[in-house]
């Protein structure tokens, strides 16, 4: 039975036709953090989503790939598929070895699936703590998926907005496995990358070596910057300092991806190919690129 999955009302498409970046990426560059989105026909989108996006498919994201650049994708599971992660899969069985997984999954999952998913290209879980996205899963639970999926030498993806850090430290330390956190915490780029928000995240990245942070999403942070759009030079210019501050102290565990197609923007979507030319302001020597672009997420998702 076909199913019908209305949009969510002012959900913006991605944006169609992204211009070739200035900026040439370094050969084996990898878009580290990616979503795919059904197409819902195929791939229904879960009954506790909290948005439904437009389809965004795994043919549509490699054509993106090849269009900018990139020679790798890592494919996050985005939240409007629950822990049903068949349009994952699909996509990472699907990319001839270059995209690799971050799925979702629940206590209830058998080894033997977790096998399935490692055997596809998983190399991580995602646990997300942003309201807005889901509903409340206990902490012992995510405790011990951590355990089960540490014995695959997985690693977890965390998603929580800055003000939540405090509460969530302790059960952060106490995870067992290397801990990735997207999109810098999300800090608030109106306050000072010196106070005392961002140097929270910092002590924690300093105090813990097996922490790692994505410099993405200049688009979603951006208060006061102009978009990506039509040639804007100086886009995000507010965000520069915090990705910067993080790509500099911590140049070994620091990740950049598009983040298309850009799930709940709600005032623009940008220019995928303006995203890249952001790269060389936050990461500014070839050496750093590198590191940010091939050297780390090499290691994370391809280093057997
Ligand atoms: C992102 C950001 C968002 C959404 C999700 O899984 C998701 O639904 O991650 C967001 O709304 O901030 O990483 O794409």
């Amino acid at each position: 039975m076909s199913q019908h999955f209305p949009k969510t009302p002012g959900w913006l498409d991605w944006y169609q036709g992204p211009s070739k970046p200035r900026f040439q990426l370094p050969p084996g560059s990898v878009d580290a953090h990616c979503h795919v989105f059904g197409p819902a026909k195929r791939f229904p989108y879960a009954p506790e989503r909290k948005y439904t996006p437009c389809d965004a498919s795994k043919e549509q994201l490699f054509a993106l790939r090849d269009h900018l650049g990139f020679e790798r994708n890592v494919i996050v599971q985005a939240t409007c598929h629950g822990a049903d992660n068949g349009a994952l899969v699909d996509a990472c069985v699907s990319s001839a070895g270059r995209a690799r997984g971050v799925a979702t999954v629940k206590r209830d999952v058998s080894d033997q699936e977790l096998q399935a998913l490692h055997t596809a290209g998983i190399r991580g879980v995602r646990f997300n703590f942003v309201k807005r996205l889901v509903d409340f899963t206990p902490r012992e639970e995510l405790i011990e998926i951590a355990h089960r999926v540490a014995k695959l030498n997985w690693h977890i993806v965390v998603y929580f907005e800055a003000v939540d850090l405090p509460e969530l430290w302790d059960f952060f330390t106490g995870l067992p496995t290397a801990l990735v956190i997207d999109h810098m915490g999300r800090p608030d780029v109106s306050q000072s990358v010196d106070g005392k928000e961002f140097e929270l995240l910092v002590r924690f990245m300093r105090e813990h070596p097996n922490v790692w942070s994505k410099v993405t999403c200049p688009e979603r942070l951006s208060v006061s910057g102009k978009p990506a759009l039509d040639g804007e030079q100086d886009a995000y210019r507010d965000v520069v300092p915090f990705a910067r501050r993080l790509v500099e102290t911590f140049p070994d565990r620091v990740l950049w991806g598009t983040d298309w197609p850009h799930p709940n923007l709600k005032n623009h979507m940008p220019d995928d190919g303006l995203l890249v030319d952001f790269i060389p302001r936050i990461a500014a020597t070839p050496e750093l690129q590198r590191k940010l672009l091939v050297d780390n997420p090499m290691r994370l998702y391809w280093g057997e």
